[in-house]
């Protein structure tokens, strides 16, 4: 059987904690930034004090700041800015190649599943699996359904598909948005079979118990782990906030779920 090529990421316990930055890119630095956090130095030190499992970053910001082996990193190497309207697609922008030359030890791509332009993205995926396993290194899919044709991306059986999507077309974990309860979650994990679970971060929420009680759901269904970015580096106190994300997935620390009304 393959190794797991995932291994760099993960903690003694088998689970892992992204730290992601690469939302400069996909929603603009007004959007997210403040004059803390829009200095990628700031989250490479959060990465580093808070001890991350991983970094993620697109090639620029990991050029200019990557700090070396002291931690290891993901490029993602496709993208797109929220300009333009339509149909979502993110083509690559940078190669395995590239990633692997600045210090990558896995990759990252989004994919719109459900787009009109998917089948684009499920190409170039495809041959970037395939580069990245020449390699020995994973490919992450970030797997959001979006596009007219989506009507709500966060119902169960929409993130079940996006999690069967990358078992299917050989990513090595999947990042998906959560359901909202650990039960219809656990399907999710199911689906994806071998290939890693990491939920997706999304807006910060105003209260840091919410964010860990949905942490805490994700954990209990079953997942690897997180890939998160504002939640963390919005926070007034990262470290903090990291302090109790490792409680949760590292040290199996769990929040009663609130059933959902
Ligand atoms: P967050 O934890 O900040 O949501 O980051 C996760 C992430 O997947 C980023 O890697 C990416 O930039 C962003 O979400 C994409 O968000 P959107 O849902 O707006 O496409």
């Amino acid at each position: 059987m393959a190794s797991d090529r995932m291994k760099k990421f993960l903690g003694p316990n088998g689970k892992s904690i992204l730290l992601a930055y690469d939302q400069g890119l996909e929603h603009g630095p007004s959007a997210d930034f403040n004059e803390k956090n829009v200095d990628p130095q700031y989250i490479v030190d959060i990465g580093l004090k808070g001890n991350f499992s991983g970094l993620v970053f697109q090639k620029g910001v990991a050029e200019k700041y990557y700090p070396g082996g002291k931690i290891p990193l993901i490029i993602k190497i496709n993208g797109k800015s929220n300009l333009p309207k339509g149909e979502p697609v993110s083509r690559q922008v940078c190669t395995v190649e590239e990633a692997i030359s600045i210090g990558a030890s896995g990759v990252g791509y989004t994919i719109y599943a459900g787009s009109e332009h998917e089948s684009i993205m499920l190409a170039e995926f495809g041959a970037i699996v395939r580069d990245a396993h020449k390699h020995d290194i994973p490919a992450i899919a970030w797997i959001y359904p979006r596009g007219v044709a989506i009507k709500n991306d966060i119902v169960p059986e929409i993130i079940s598909y996006a999690a069967r999507i990358g078992l299917e077309i050989g990513a090595d974990a999947v990042k998906i948005k959560y359901t909202g309860d650990p039960k219809t979650f656990n399907w999710a994990v199911r689906s994806a079979g071998k290939a890693h679970v990491f939920m997706s971060g999304g807006p910060k929420t105003p209260m840091d118990e919410d964010f860990l009680r949905q942490v805490s759901g994700v954990m209990e269904a079953g997942a690897t782990g997180l890939a998160v970015g504002r939640n963390v580096w919005q926070h007034p106190e990262p470290l903090k906030l990291a302090e109790q994300l490792k409680d949760v997935v590292f040290r199996g620390k769990r929040l009663l779920q609130v059933p959902a009304k």
